[in-house]
């Protein structure tokens, strides 16, 4: 007798486990569901943010070498970034000179390069620290 209704109770315990995956399941599959709804939204907006990037950040580049900045004057967009590319016999670096130019300062780097962007619209002098003659300006639109 004892036995009987233990095996009975095991079934009904098997019951409750398949009933509790089945609810499980449905319930993943829900979350699936809420998933796929998602990424499809994140798609959609991706695609919108592509159709609004034509005009994107642009990147220049001034040469430094044999002693001066090439170009010494660049015209750049808010959000473009420079980079200097050192390629020198001697090390030099970019130092902002002014009000305006606070935060623009290299390492001195023999080669390599530097990057600054530009956020503000403004005229941003600069020179090399160890060779003052060297001048450049960078035009921020
Ligand atoms: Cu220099």
């Amino acid at each position: 007798m004892s036995i009987r209704r233990q095996s009975s109770t095991r079934a009904l315990f098997l019951v409750a486990v398949v009933a509790s995956a089945l609810v499980a399941g449905g319930c993943s599959s829900d979350k699936s569901t809420g998933a796929a709804a998602s990424s499809t939204a994140a798609v959609a907006s991706g695609t919108s943010a592509t159709v609004t990037t034509p005009a994107g950040p642009a990147a220049v580049t001034v040469e430094v070498k044999d002693m001066k900045f090439s170009p010494a004057d660049v015209t750049i967009k808010a959000g473009d970034t420079v980079t200097w590319k050192f390629d020198d016999s001697r090390p030099h670096d970019v130092q902002g000179v002014g009000d305006t130019s606070l935060g623009i300062n290299s390492p001195i780097i023999h080669k390599g390069e530097w990057s600054h962007t530009f956020t503000t619209a403004g005229t941003y002098r600069y020179i090399c620290s160890l060779h003052p003659d060297m001048k450049g300006t960078v035009t921020v639109q």
